[in-house]
């Protein structure tokens, strides 16, 4: 890693050989076990963290709370400020975050610059919004009465992000909770802390620099124990989790059984249609990065290929010459298209994936494997593969986080792929391939695709930032990111200022005293 510059960027990021995990702001501390981060691009230790203690996260649990007493009382634009100078370090950095994303988690650097530039996006898309915390106003049935509603800060936000967006994740939320007065208590994966790291220390010379509250911005590292304080915390109005579909089942139960508001970005199962009228070439881009861009990582990634009889086998061929010129290696060498996985572990999921489409019927076009020898050190090496298989298999139903593409026929109208790719327990993100304007419209409508994101003639992965990004059925629910996100960070207030000296009731009640 040292030829890509790594020890610069990890220099200028104030990542030492061992990090205090723990961190209030410009107060970093910690008496945790120690975690260490691999790599798995080359295997080796990159650095270490010190893990968060319960006395830890009541440290930090004092400061995020007392800092928000002070923090929501500065006017939402100036809070866009701040946000402002975050965006503006975060340009500073990207060279040297993006390649430290790329050398933790694995993606090429391409996409780690990539994931930077999100987390620049929506701090510009946060300090515009700071000044459009607008409610409604509405018109009272009262004479002499005015009705509105008001957005106010919530509080403690805790947020916790997975690996596979190890900066980004964590940046939508905190760009949103922080114009909207909220403070940030974050859990990164204990895959990816000392991305986690990186982050705080860019965000705390924020802090210095403006004299802000200490606690604004806490981190806290660790496994799901430290996880479950914050999810069983009552001083926490929110929790935004990113993960599995069973991480976000017991995130979801915890918080509900204290009443407490969750924002869930779990599992998705992404199809994209082709349609007899598709553009073969673009759904061959779009299939192929879907499928095998961040090593298959991204909940978004393309997992399923829904294709009309009619053209099967030429969108088979097509990709499978595409899946030829894949160059599989070194994320950081920007002539690699497909880096490692991020652990061992994830290679077994993925082989295991691999074995059972092939136990369930199905058969395989491009072989897979684990690739060894030399640049495959690291053991994290995996070939993207593609199978052809039934949508109703087990596996096609799981999510496997790993380049595996299950191509599945259909005959007939759009309305059969519509159902096949409705037909899983997820629901995030979809696509459908046509120039066929009543093919689109249907996929769009209501009994098209019922996923929280859907498009047309594009993939599945790599939304914008100013959608509002998230979905339906076993993914969770949430909304986070663009559009009006921004609401769960707040609490609404509806509000009635009689001015008069009569007090009328409402519905025309008569109470006369
Ligand atoms: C994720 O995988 O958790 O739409 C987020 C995309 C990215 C975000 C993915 N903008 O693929």
């Amino acid at each position: 890693a040292s030829q890509f510059g790594m020890n610069e960027a990890l220099e200028q990021l104030g990542i030492k050989l061992v990090n205090e995990g723990t961190s209030t702001g410009t107060e970093n501390f910690s008496s945790g076990e120690i975690l260490d981060s691999f790599s798995p691009v080359d295997g080796k230790l990159i650095a270490s963290v010190k893990t968060s203690t319960l006395e830890d996260y009541e440290k930090v649990m004092r400061a995020a709370t007392e800092a928000f007493k002070t923090f929501r009382l500065i006017p939402a634009p100036q809070r866009g400020e701040i946000v402002r100078q975050f965006g503006e370090k975060l340009r500073q950095n990207k060279e040297a975050l993006g390649k430290l994303v790329s050398y933790e988690m694995g993606k090429s650097l391409q996409e780690g610059y990539g994931e930077v530039q999100e987390m620049i996006d929506i701090c510009d898309f946060a300090v515009g919004l700071s000044r459009q915390l607008h409610g409604l106003t509405m018109h009272s049935e009262r004479p002499g009465h005015r009705m509105y509603e008001q957005y106010h800060s919530l509080g403690v936000v805790g947020i916790i992000s997975a690996f596979n967006f190890p900066v980004a994740v964590w940046s939508w939320n905190t760009a949103l909770a922080w114009i909207s007065g909220d403070v940030c208590v974050w859990k990164p994966s204990e895959k990816t802390p000392l991305c986690g790291i990186a982050c705080q220390n860019i965000i705390a010379q924020v802090i210095k620099e403006n004299n802000l509250p200490e606690g604004i911005s806490c981190l806290i590292n660790g496994d799901y124990q430290i996880g479950e304080l914050l999810t069983k915390d009552t001083r926490i109005p929110l929790i935004s989790a990113t993960g599995s579909t069973r991480m976000g089942k017991i995130v979801a139960q915890t918080v509900a059984g204290r009443l407490g508001k969750s924002l869930l970005e779990l599992g998705g199962n992404n199809a994209i249609i082709v349609t007899p009228d598709a553009d073969i070439k673009m759904t061959v881009i779009g299939a192929v990065f879907g499928a095998v861009g961040t090593a298959g990582q991204r909940c978004t990634s393309t997992r399923r290929l829904i294709i009309h009889e009619s053209i099967y086998d030429k969108v088979k061929e097509a990709l499978v010459a595409a899946y030829k010129q894949l160059r599989i290696g070194n994320p950081l060498d920007e002539n690699n298209h497909v880096g490692p996985l991020i652990d061992t572990h994830a290679v077994e999921q993925y082989a295991v994936a691999l074995n059972r489409v092939v136990a369930e019927g199905g058969k395989v076009l491009v072989e897979g494997g684990v690739l060894s020898g030399e640049g495959y050190e690291s053991g994290c090496y995996v070939k993207p593969a593609i199978a052809e298989a039934e949508n109703s298999f087990a596996i096609v139903q799981h999510e496997t986080f790993a380049p595996v593409l299950y191509l599945i026929k259909y005959s007939g109208d759009v309305d059969n792929a519509i159902e096949l790719q409705n037909g899983v327990a997820q629901g995030l993100s979809s696509a459908i391939m046509t120039n066929n304007l009543r093919e689109a419209e249907r996929f769009l409508s209501v009994t098209g695709s019922d996923c929280g994101i859907a498009n047309v003639n594009i993939g599945t992965s790599g939304a914008e930032i100013g959608g509002a990004f998230g979905g339906e059925k076993e993914t969770g629910g949430g909304r986070e990111s663009g559009s009006d996100a921004w609401k769960i960070y707040m609490r609404r207030q509806t509000n009635t200022i009689n001015y008069t000296t009569n007090l009328p009731l409402a519905q025309g009640i008569k109470f006369d005293l």
